[in-house]
């Protein structure tokens, strides 16, 4: 049977620093909990960075210096960098960090769409910093912007010879499925070809296994024997869309970046306990999971000696 990568999604750009105590937003957090969610099982380290002075979200590479050097040196680990940045930047804001660091993998994501967060903000009486309730609340009118010409210039300028990045596609609904076919048939992208179903964000479509199955068939239908899969089901759907999508001959994605929580109405305490929680399951149910060396056969990365960092 096939190997399963657990992809860890440390901090991401939806979730403050008042919703959890455990979000990491400061570098040296970031590097502590990846390290230690490779450690516990994670192959691919999904990455964004935060300021460290507020915990806001940064595309500023210099924030990203301060804990990839550490990444590298403490795991094998493959890194990805977030090319989604937050969800009101452009495509042009987003793109400094990997053209910087040239990682092995980035995220693309394949579609326009509303992107919103702002039903959490009810929840809080008070925040910790100033930015926070503003960025939450105004979400409700964001529009996360992935035209064509955006997707095209990341596959321009992160695909090509130079950089050689494999990109986590990131599918949040069925018609992002069809606009990959389309620039896979443009010739944009080698097979083979790594999709992530993102589920359950507001905007896109829902964490359900109807729908988990009807991206699976869609993709089967489009892109044939030339695909690695995986799932994040945001939220509460976390750990079962990873174990069905599993069992299914799929990947997983899980991380504080997703879910902040461990069990219903309990915080997970770090991205390490999501790694090893969503790790045993998957044992037991007979997976066995992928090192970092499998997961760079399965995907093809171009290989940790050619990054720059
Ligand atoms: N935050 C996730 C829902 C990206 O970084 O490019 C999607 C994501 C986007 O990971
Ligand atoms: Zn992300």
């Amino acid at each position: 049977m096939a190997k399963t990568i657990i992809t860890c999604a440390i901090t991401g750009a939806v979730h403050t620093p008042t919703m959890s105590d455990h979000l990491p937003v400061h570098p040296d957090t970031i590097a502590e909990q990846a390290i230690a969610a490779a450690e516990a099982g994670a192959a691919v380290l999904h990455l964004h960075a935060r300021n460290p002075e507020n915990g806001a979200p940064s595309v500023d590479p210099a924030h990203f210096e301060f804990f990839l050097p550490r990444l590298k040196q403490a795991t094998d680990a493959i890194i990805n960098i977030s090319t989604g940045g937050n969800p009101v930047m452009t495509v042009a804001e987003r793109l400094p960090p990997a053209l910087t660091f040239s990682p092995e993998m980035c995220s693309l994501n394949m579609g326009s769409m509303n992107f919103a967060m702002h039903p959490l903000a009810d929840r809080y009486l008070s925040w910790k910093e100033d930015w926070e309730e503003g960025y939450v609340r105004s979400s409700e009118a964001n529009i996360f912007r992935n035209t064509f010409t955006d997707i095209r210039m990341i596959s321009d300028q992160l695909g090509g010879e130079e950089h050689q990045v494999k990109f986590e596609h990131e599918c949040y609904d069925v018609g992002h499925l069809y606009n990959l076919k389309f620039c896979l048939d443009q010739g944009m992208f080698k097979a083979p070809i790594f999709l992530q179903f993102v589920m359950g964000i507001l905007g896109g479509i829902s964490a359900e296994l109807d729908n988990l199955l009807f991206m699976k068939q869609t993709a089967d239908k489009l892109f044939g024997r030339q695909y690695q899969w995986s799932v994040i089901g945001a939220g509460a759907q976390q750990m079962r869309m990873a174990s069905v999508a599993a069992q299914m001959g799929g990947h997983v994605r899980v991380g504080l970046e997703d879910s902040l929580f461990i069990a219903r109405g309990q915080q997970a305490t770090s991205n390490a306990q999501q790694v090893s929680k969503i790790r045993r399951i998957l044992e037991e149910q007979g997976n066995q999971i992928a090192t970092p060396s499998e997961a760079r056969e399965i995907l093809g990365t171009k290989g940790s000696d050619r990054v720059k960092f």
